[in-house]
C-alpha cells in the first residue's frame, strides 16, 4: 500500500496539533517542521503516543531559511503540503511588522520556490485568513469580497494569498488558499481573546484572579472549532483541481457575549455598567467587578466584524461547521476548569 506523505509547516501551533491527528489517523505519514525553541518544543505534540510519535518527522528550522525549505521539499517528496506557519497574532504584527512580513511572505515564498522547482507535483495549501477581508466592504464575506487589509498581518496574508494564486495560474501548481475565520480550541494560544478569557474566567471563579482586562468588547467574530477547519484544509486538497475557499460558520458574535457566556458557564452570570473606559463587568450575585477595559489591548486599526459566507466550501467540499459558539465557550470553560487538561484534549 502506497502510504502518504504530508509535510506541515507550523506543526507546533494549534491548527499544526489537530491536522496532525487527522492525517496519522487517515494513514499519512507526517512531517512537521518546527523551530528549536525550548525543552518542551514540540508542545501538545510531546503528548503523542509512541506508535503516533514514530510516524512523525520532525525537521527543525525555520520558514524564512530558503535553502533548509528547499532542502526538506526535495529530499521529502510530499503528496501534500500544509503551510500554517506565521506570526499569527496581529498586535504583534504591528509592533514587529518587519518580522511578520519577513515570515508570512517570506516564508510563503520560500515554500512556493521550493515546490516550483524541487517538487512540482506536490499539492500546497496555505494558511489565508478573514483578516484579509479586515474593514469588510460586504456582509457576509465570500471569495468575491473585496480585501481591505487593517494590520501588518492581514496585509502579509494578502500577499502570501496572490502569491499562491499566482503560482497556481502561472506555473500550475496545486495550490490552494483556505480563508479561515476565526477558529478556537482547548488549544488556542493564551494570547487569543478567547483563550484569554475562558482562562481569566476559570482563575477568577476560583478566587485565584480578580479581574479580566480587555480592549474592544464590540468587535463581532465569526468563531468556529479548530479540529472542524484542518478537516476542511484536508478536504481542499482532494479536489480534482485547486481553487481558494471560505471557512466559516455563518454566525458572529461580539466579545462581549463571550465573556458573558464565560461567566454564565461558571454559574458566575454578570452584568454590563459604565460606558466607554469606564465599562465594568459585575456580577449579578455579588456586584464584585471581574472585568475591566484597558486601552493597552486596543489597537491602531480594529477589524470590527468579520461574517463569513462558506457556501462553496460547503457544495464544493462537503464541508459544514459542527460545533455551536455556546458549545466552543463551554469546551474552553470545561478544559480550564477541569484538574487534569491532558485527558480533555481531543487524543490523536
Ligand atoms: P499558531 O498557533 O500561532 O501557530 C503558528 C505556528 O507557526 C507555530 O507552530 C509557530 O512556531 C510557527 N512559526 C512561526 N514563525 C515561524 C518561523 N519563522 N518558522 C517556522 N515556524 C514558524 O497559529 P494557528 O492558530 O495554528 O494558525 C495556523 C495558521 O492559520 C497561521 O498561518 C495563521 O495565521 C492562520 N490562520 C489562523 C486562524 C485562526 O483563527 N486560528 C484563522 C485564519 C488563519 P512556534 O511554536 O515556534 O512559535
Ligand atoms: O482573538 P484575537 O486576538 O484574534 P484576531 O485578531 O481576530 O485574529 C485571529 O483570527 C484571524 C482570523 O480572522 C487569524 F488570521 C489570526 O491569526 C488570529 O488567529 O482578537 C479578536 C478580537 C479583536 O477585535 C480584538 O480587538 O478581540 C478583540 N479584543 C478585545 N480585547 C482582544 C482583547 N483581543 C486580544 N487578543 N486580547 C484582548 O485583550
Amino acid at each position: 500500500m502506497n502510504v502518504k506523505k504530508a509535510l506541515i509547516t507550523g506543526i507546533t501551533g494549534q491548527d499544526g496539533y489537530y491536522l496532525t491527528c487527522l492525517l496519522l489517523q487517515k494513514g499519512y505519514a507526517v512531517h512537521g517542521i518546527a523551530r528549536r525553541n525550548g525543552r518542551q518544543a514540540l508542545g501538545a505534540l510531546e503528548e503523542l503516543s509512541s506508535q503516533d510519535r514514530e510516524r512523525l518527522t520532525i525537521h527543525w528550522g525555520d520558514v524564512t531559511d530558503a535553502s533548509f525549505i528547499e532542502q526538506v521539499i526535495r529530499k521529502g517528496v510530499f503528496n501534500e503540503i500544509y503551510h500554517l506557519a506565521a506570526q499569527s497574532f496581529v498586535p504583534q504584527s504591528f509592533t514587529n511588522s518587519y518580522s511578520t512580513y519577513q515570515v508570512n511572505i517570506t516564508g510563503t515564498l520560500h515554500v512556493l520556490n521550493a515546490i516550483r522547482d524541487a517538487s512540482p507535483e506536490t499539492r500546497m495549501y496555505h494558511a489565508a485568513t478573514s483578516e484579509m477581508y479586515g474593514l469588510a466592504q460586504q456582509m457576509p464575506q465570500t471569495e468575491q469580497t473585496p480585501f481591505y487589509p487593517r494590520s501588518p498581518y492581514g496585509i502579509s496574508k494578502l500577499a502570501a494569498f496572490w502569491m499562491v494564486k499566482s503560482y497556481r495560474e502561472s506555473y500550475g501548481l496545486f495550490a490552494t488558499n483556505g480563508i479561515l475565520f476565526n477558529h478556537e480550541s482547548e488549544l488556542r494560544n493564551p494570547e487569543f481573546v478567547t483563550q484569554k478569557i475562558a482562562a481569566a474566567v476559570a482563575l477568577i471563579v476560583r478566587g485565584k484572579q480578580d479581574v479580566l482586562e480587555l480592549g474592544n468588547l464590540d468587535a463581532k467574530r465569526d468563531w468556529g472549532y479548530a479540529p472542524e477547519y484542518v478537516e476542511g484544509a484536508w478536504r481542499m486538497l482532494q479536489q480534482s483541481k485547486a481553487d481558494d475557499y471560505v471557512l466559516a460558520t455563518g454566525e458572529h458574535h461580539t466579545i462581549r457575549e463571550f465573556v458573558e457566556r464565560a461567566f454564565a458557564h461558571v454559574d458566575l452570570p454578570i452584568r454590563w455598567e459604565g460606558e466607554g473606559l469606564e465599562e465594568v463587568g459585575v456580577t449579578k450575585k455579588t456586584a464584585q467587578i471581574v472585568v475591566r477595559i484597558n486601552p493597552v489591548f486596543y489597537r491602531p486599526a480594529e477589524v470590527p466584524d468579520l461574517l463569513g459566507d462558506s457556501t462553496k466550501a460547503r457544495t464544493e467540499l462537503g464541508w459544514v461547521p459542527k460545533t455551536s459558539f455556546d458549545e466552543i465557550v463551554r469546551k474552553m470553560i470545561v478544559y480550564h476548569t477541569s484538574p487534569s487538561k491532558e485527558d480533555i484534549l481531543t487524543s490523536c
